[in-house]
């Protein structure tokens, strides 16, 4: 007994990183505010970081010609300080983009050449700023509709370029720094309609040339679903096409999708014991992809901050991290950490 103690304490002060060096990078989601009130455990256990909003469209560049860097330049300083890798969240998505990009001359939509130019001088300036710092880009974010029936999902990228507008990012992309990884990240990347058109998506780009490296698969997940099965599956495929596979904003929520109980303020000894057994059974999935999974950043690093606080529900706390509120390590932490 004493001797488990002592292993568990052990363990508890091992880094999360350095446990997985070998493998993949473990990153960590941040914003200007928590590179402050969680720099020791960022410093700590990961050895990647993204920016969670600051490098967005309408964080960065909110008028046509006035880019606002501060926080950006702030998150990349930090990890330079501390021999954190970055990667760049995200290029070309159908939120978060300012609406002066889509408006055209006295009222009327900006026509096609125009809107690949805005999109070319933003990347190319985005890009360019952060070379030899961000070693990896997503380039675009969730272009693929969720409804089964249809390909690409609706967007004025789209309605506006046309499909092409994907391709078009990507080449931009290279063209600013010939030297960084460019990924199609995603969500519902396990969802087997969306998966498949994911691939597609991905086999057509490389079928035609475009300069893409990987995926990034969003792992947004809870702690009943998807099923690892459903997980492996995925991973499987897009290790197939030949390109890398990035994990790059894992959270496991507590709450299935569609649950909008509020009644907890903290999360039940169940919710915490089946997200230890998920968080464990994904990694060990993960480690048996190392050739293929080149890093797993999760979308947060402690449970004193996470997005899903509010989303899908106003208001309502959640608990997705392997660090708890006050950063001590949770079950999972111990999980995952375990020497197999
Ligand atoms: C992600 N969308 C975005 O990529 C990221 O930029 C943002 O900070 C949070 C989540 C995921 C998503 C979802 O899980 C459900 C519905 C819509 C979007």
């Amino acid at each position: 007994m004493a001797k488990e103690k002592d292993r568990d304490r052990e363990v508890a002060v091992a880094s999360l990183y350095q446990r997985f060096e070998g493998y993949f990078d473990i990153g960590a989601a941040v914003n200007a505010k928590t590179i402050e009130t969680q720099a020791d455990l960022i410093k700590r256990h990961y050895n990647s970081v993204t920016a969670e909003n600051d490098m967005k469209f309408a964080e960065i560049h909110p008028d046509p010609d006035r880019y606002t860097f501060g926080k950006a330049d702030a998150i990349v300083d930090f990890a330079v300080a501390y021999g954190k890798k970055v990667r760049g969240h995200t290029l070309v998505w159908h939120n978060q983009t300012s609406d002066w990009v889509f408006e055209g001359a006295y009222g009327l939509p900006v026509t096609r050449d125009q809107l690949l130019i805005r999109m070319q001088q933003h990347i190319e300036t985005v890009v360019k700023r952060y070379r030899g710092q961000i070693y990896a880009w997503d380039v675009v974010n969730e272009a693929i509709e969720d409804t089964s029936d249809i390909y690409l999902r609706k967007s004025k990228w789209l309605d506006i370029i046309g499909e092409d507008y994907i391709a078009k990012a990507f080449h931009f992309a290279h063209q600013a720094d010939p030297n960084a990884l460019l990924f199609y990240n995603d969500y519902n990347e396990t969802n087997p309609v969306k998966r498949d058109k994911i691939a597609a998506l991905v086999s057509s780009l490389k079928e035609q040339g475009v300069p893409i490296h990987g995926i990034g698969m969003q792992g947004h997940w809870n702690i009943h679903g998807p099923s690892i099965e459903e997980i492996h599956a995925a991973i499987e495929l897009y290790a197939s096409l030949g390109v890398q596979i990035q994990i790059t904003e894992l959270d496991l929520s507590v709450f299935e999708f569609t649950d909008r109980r509020t009644d907890l303020t903290e999360p039940t000894s169940e919710m915490l014991e089946l997200q230890a057994e998920r968080y464990e059974q994904i990694f060990e999935l993960f480690r048996a992809y190392q050739r293929s999974i080149i890093s797993v950043t999760f979308w947060g690093a402690a449970d004193d901050y996470t997005w899903l606080d509010d989303f899908p529900v106003k208001g309502r706390k959640n608990w997705p991290f392997l660090f708890d509120r006050q950063h001590a390590p949770k079950q999972a932490f111990h999980r995952i950490m375990k020497k197999v």
